[in-house]
Parts: C-alpha cells; structure tokens; sequence
C-alpha cells in the first residue's frame, strides 16, 4: 500500500479520499506542532538529527535515515498492510470477520482504550524533555530524539482513530490528549508512571527498558483486537517500539559494562569507592531497577479484571501473540494467582481465566523483563564479580491490584507493616541516589565522546561509527 508523502500528513490511509476527515486532521496538526514546540524536547529544535522515517510500511526498508530538523519530521499515519479475510482470533464473537469499523456497543469501551493508550505517547515526550541538556553523547541524544519524534507518531496513530472513527467525541478526546499534562497535578496524564519525573538518563534508560516494554505487551494484546484499524495500526507501532527498548536494554548494559571497568580497575565492589570514579554502583542501579519494575507493573491493571474480561470476550483486546495460546475462547478455565491472604502472607485464588488477563500478560512481560538481567548478570560474573541484579517480586511497591499497598519485600517476603513503611526508602532510589546521579548529568556533545558513567555503544546507529555527528548542533 503507497504512502502518500504528497499532502500535509504522510499517511498510507488514503487521507486526500476524506476531505472531511482531511481537513480535521490538519485542523489539529498545528495543535500537536504547538504542543511540540512547548512541550516536546528543550533545546535543539534547530539542530539537524540524523533520524529514520517510515516510508513504506512493508517488512523491508520501511525506515529512511537522513538529517531532519525535529519540527519538520513527517509525523503520518501508518496503518500495517491489511490481511486479506482476517477473522475475530479468540472470545465470544471468534471466527467472525474482523469490523472495519466500531460496533456502537463497543464503542465507549473502545474509545477508552484507544485514549488511555494516546495519552501515554505525548506523556513520555514530556516526561523527558529535558534530557538533551545532559546527554552522554551524541548518539544518546539522537537515540532520545528518535523515540521522542515516535511517540509523537504514535500519538498520531491514536489521534486518526478517534477522529476516523468516533465522530464528534472522538475529536474532542484529540483535543485532551494534548490538554492533559505529565505530572500536572489538575490535569495529569491518566496512568501514574507516566507522570512520574524522567530527569536523569537512568531513569531514561530505565522508562525505555521497563515502561516501553509495557508498551510492547498492550500493543501485542491490540494487534490482536478485531477492531481491526486498531489491530493494523498497532502491528506498525511495534516496529518502531523495538528500538525504544534497544536503547534501554543497551543503555542499562552499558553502565554496568562501564561499572565493571572501574570495579576492576579497582579491585572493589565497594560503592563509595565505584562513585568516586564517577560511575553508578550497583545496588544504585538496583534502586532503580526496583523503582521502575513495580511502576511499569501497575500498568498492567488489576490481578482479576471484569474490565479485562468483557474486552476479551468481546474481541477488543487479546493476549499477546494470540495465536501462541491453545485455547480462544477461556470460557470453562480458571488461573490460580496468588492473593493476599489478609493475615500478611500469600494465599491462592482460583479465577475465571478471562478475568486474569491482565495477570497473564503481566506474567509474559515479567518473562521478557528477566532476559536483560540474565544478560547484565553474565557480565557481572565474567568481570569476576558475584553480585546479581534481580527483578524485585511482582508483589512489592504496587499501587494498583490486589497487592496494592501490601507490605511486601523485594524479595517477595510479607512483612509487618511498620518495618515495611520504615524500609521501603531504602529499596527505592534515594535523595543521595539522585543527587549522585544528576551530578553524573552533563552533556558531552563532541562525536565520539562519551560520559564517564556509560560505555560506548558497541555499533552506530544505521551502520554508521559510533563517533559519527549524529546530531549538527549548529
Ligand atoms: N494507573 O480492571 P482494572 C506505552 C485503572 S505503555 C492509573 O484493574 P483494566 C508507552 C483502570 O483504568 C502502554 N489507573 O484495569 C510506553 C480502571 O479505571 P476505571 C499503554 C490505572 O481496565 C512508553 C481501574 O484502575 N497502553 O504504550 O483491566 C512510552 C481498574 O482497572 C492503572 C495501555 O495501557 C494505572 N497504572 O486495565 C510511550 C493500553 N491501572 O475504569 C508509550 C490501554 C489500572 O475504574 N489500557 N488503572 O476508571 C488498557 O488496556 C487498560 O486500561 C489497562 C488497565 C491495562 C491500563
């Protein structure tokens, strides 16, 4: 299908067939390149970033590498090729052609979703906004500017859908996603670790490896639904998703590639001793780690979910990769998930399998989350050191579910409540913890140079070296 790169919005939907349609759209484009300008990355604007831009959506060469200037990226509409004949995959309505367009009963439920999915994308331009002005290199900083400028597609994915297809509500729920603000305490973004602050570059690298992943895991479930503007849509965005999370599984094994060297330049694991050298200890690292595993946790919803339930059954929303699993239709199973038992320690619960969606795809994200830390955890070994990085247990620090606010180790242990209140501080990064890391915040904007806390990358971006000027500043 030809993408169109004629008018003002590259799109491959066959935009200049719908004037009406059209002319909503550009009647919002400067909207969302106001709010790009304001709220979209500090600095910079003007400089040349060497970026990729979809330019056709098949398996191959989709991405075009070249200089662009970030307000002049061609942000579009790209839906992934429709497949011919597509049936309802799993639920009640299975085998059923698929709906080009929202069935009126499920289009409140749809509406929702396709917003609190939107809101997500314009919340992490603005989460990280100002990051440019500590970058450790140039190739961070074009890789920030490179998820940045996609979440702002993104964005535009979720915008077309309401205004294709929701009428009159649709665009004005356009309108909020651009009124709504990360961390804004009278209009903040809708799900909480979106609007937690990302001012340093480990917590950048952490949003990309663990929060992005959550992204990965909601866009499977949609690339599945039988709303299938939704489902072609989603297939696209998690060709472009990929790299936000190579940047965060990269960015993590660099510091502790970087960590090492000074680890054994010193012969010590000691963290004070690792600081002073200027790079990031770590139980620092594991701080961290705890922080943004159990945020991103969250955003999986509730252990037993009617919500989840009545979108499975009604085809809004499948498991990822569907077609992975035996059975469709889940209408006699159950899933046993582990509960608190009230007394402060673990029970299990038998629950209708449709109603433990939400835990099954949390279990298949924690399943994915594990396979970075086995990866840091064999270089820690190979440097000769014994210390481990570890996923914390899905239980602790969570606000959302059965398991919100129990008192529960990182290790998973329940504990009294008091003890648990007096600990919790010390699991999570601390106020030493930031100031150490946003002293470490400088921006090194020479080719080739990087901070002293992360290693180089082991390649450049589009076969190019690693001290290529990714970015012309000007
Ligand atoms: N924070 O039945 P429940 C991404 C609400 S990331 C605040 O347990 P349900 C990206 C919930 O809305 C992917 N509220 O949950 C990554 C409900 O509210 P109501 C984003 C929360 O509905 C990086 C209530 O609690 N996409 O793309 O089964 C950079 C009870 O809900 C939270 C999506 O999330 C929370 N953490 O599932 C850029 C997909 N969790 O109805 C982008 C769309 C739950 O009582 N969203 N609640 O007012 C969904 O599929 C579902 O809404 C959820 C929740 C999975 C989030």
């Amino acid at each position: 299908m030809a993408v169109d790169y004629k008018g003002r919005i590259p799109n491959n939907v066959d935009l200049s067939g719908d004037r009406r349609l059209q002319r909503a759209l550009e009647h919002w484009q400067p909207r969302f390149l106001n709010w790009w300008t304001e709220l979209g990355p500090e600095g910079y604007q003007a400089a040349d970033v060497y970026l990729r831009t979809a330019t056709a959506v098949d398996a191959r060469g989709w991405a075009s590498f070249g200089y662009v200037r970030m307000p002049d990226y061609r942000w579009g509409i790209f839906l992934a090729e429709p497949e011919q004949d597509r049936t309802i995959g799993f639920g009640d309505e299975m085998g059923k052609p698929v709906w080009p367009e929202v069935p009126g009963e499920f289009r409140a439920a749809l509406r929702r979703l396709i917003v609190t999915q939107g809101d997500t994308e314009p919340a992490s331009v603005e989460q990280q906004r100002r990051l440019g002005n500590s970058c450790p290199s140039l190739y961070d900083l074009r890789n920030l500017f490179q998820v940045n400028v996609e979440e702002g597609r993104h964005l535009w994915a979720m915008v077309y859908l309401l205004h294709a297809h929701f009428g009159r509500d649709g665009r004005e729920e356009a309108e909020e996603l651009l009124y709504r603000h990360s961390g804004d305490p009278d209009n903040p973004r809708i799900l909480t670790t979106f609007n937690e602050p990302i001012d340093d570059w480990l917590s950048f690298f952490m949003f990309t490896y663990f929060t992005d992943r959550d992204g990965k895991y909601q866009l499977k479930s949609f690339a599945e639904s039988a709303f299938d503007p939704l489902a072609r849509t989603c297939s696209f965005m998690l060709t472009e998703e990929a790299h936000h999370m190579f940047v965060g599984e990269t960015g993590i094994g660099r510091i502790v590639r970087r960590t090492l060297e000074v680890m054994q330049a010193l012969g010590t694991d000691d963290p004070d001793a690792v600081r002073a050298q200027g790079a990031i200890d770590l139980p620092t690292l594991q701080r961290y780690i705890n922080f943004w595993f159990s945020s991103s946790l969250d955003l999986f919803g509730s252990e037993t979910s009617s919500n989840a339930a009545t979108y499975f059954a009604a085809g809004l929303k499948g498991r990822p990769d569907e077609a992975t699993f035996e059975d469709h239709l889940c209408l006699d199973t159950a899933e046993r998930i582990a509960v608190p038992d009230g007394a402060g320690g673990v029970a299990e619960e038998e629950v209708p399998t449709r109603n433990a969606m939400n835990e099954i795809t949390r279990g298949l994200y924690v399943k994915d989350c594990a396979i970075g830390m086995t990866r840091w955890n064999r270089t820690i070994k190979r440097a000769g050191f014994d210390a481990e990085l570890f996923l914390p247990s899905t239980r602790f620090r969570r606000t959302i579910g059965r398991w919100a606010g129990a008192p529960v180790a990182p290790d998973g242990a329940p504990m009294a409540d008091d003890l648990y209140r007096r600990r919790l501080p010390g699991w999570l990064p601390t106020d030493g913890d930031k100031a150490y890391i946003h002293s470490l915040m400088h921006a090194v904007t020479e080719p080739g140079k990087m901070a002293g806390w992360i290693a180089p990358p082991a390649r450049g971006i589009d076969g190019k070296p690693v001290d290529y000027e990714y970015v012309k500043l000007h």
